[in-house]
């Protein structure tokens, strides 16, 4: 059993940046405190020949009482010891965008269907995450696929998160022509 300590909690094991590239879209999130991307949640991962991991993010949100827009943020990521654990600066294309340096951990992927991540921003006296965030990752729009739903939980279960998540919308609203990303 788990025992919800942020310092053992388990990532993927033997993790290759250079096949988690590419595009993934979010199907569910488990919130921070504070604001966050809504739903229409695409992040395009990037892997230069040096190994130098970026990012482009793209989700809807709701700043400055109500209004309502497609974020569109960028991300450069840092070794640590872990593989498979990142320190990742971001911020918006736009000024009124975001900025911050956040953990990006992958707990598991197979690369080529579902990735589960996890973010703690504050641990908290016992060793527990106060303050994070996490998101199941589809290479399918659609969802996840049913073979890859019992995996996913059972990460749920191994990082304290299970029911504490949402679906993800995807209704095409950071599609359109001004917002879409020209790669
Ligand atoms: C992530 C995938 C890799 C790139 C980035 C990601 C996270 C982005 C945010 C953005 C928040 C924006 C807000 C704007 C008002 C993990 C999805 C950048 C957390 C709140």
């Amino acid at each position: 059993a788990q025992d919800c300590q942020v310092a053992n909690i388990q990532v993927m094991q033997n993790f290759d940046k250079t096949r988690y590239a590419g595009t993934w879209y979010a199907v569910a999130k488990k919130d921070p405190e504070g604001l966050f991307l809504l739903d229409n949640i695409v992040a395009q991962l990037h892997v230069a020949e040096d190994g130098t991991m970026t990012a482009t993010a793209k989700g809807r949100v709701i700043i400055l009482n109500n209004w309502e827009m497609c974020a569109d943020m960028l991300a450069t990521f840092e070794n640590t010891e872990d593989p498979a654990k990142f320190r990742m600066k971001y911020w918006g294309a736009a000024t009124y965008l975001q900025t911050g340096n956040d953990h990006h951990w992958v707990i598991d992927t197979d690369y080529d269907n579902y990735a589960v991540h996890y973010s703690c921003r504050v641990v908290d006296e016992d060793g527990t995450c106060l303050d994070g965030y996490s998101f199941i990752f589809s290479r399918h729009p659609g969802g996840l696929r049913t073979e890859d739903q019992p995996i996913v939980t059972q990460k749920k279960i191994d990082i304290c998160l299970l029911g504490k998540y949402r679906r993800v919308d995807h209704t095409g609203f950071c599609e359109t022509a001004d917002t879409a990303n020209p790669e």
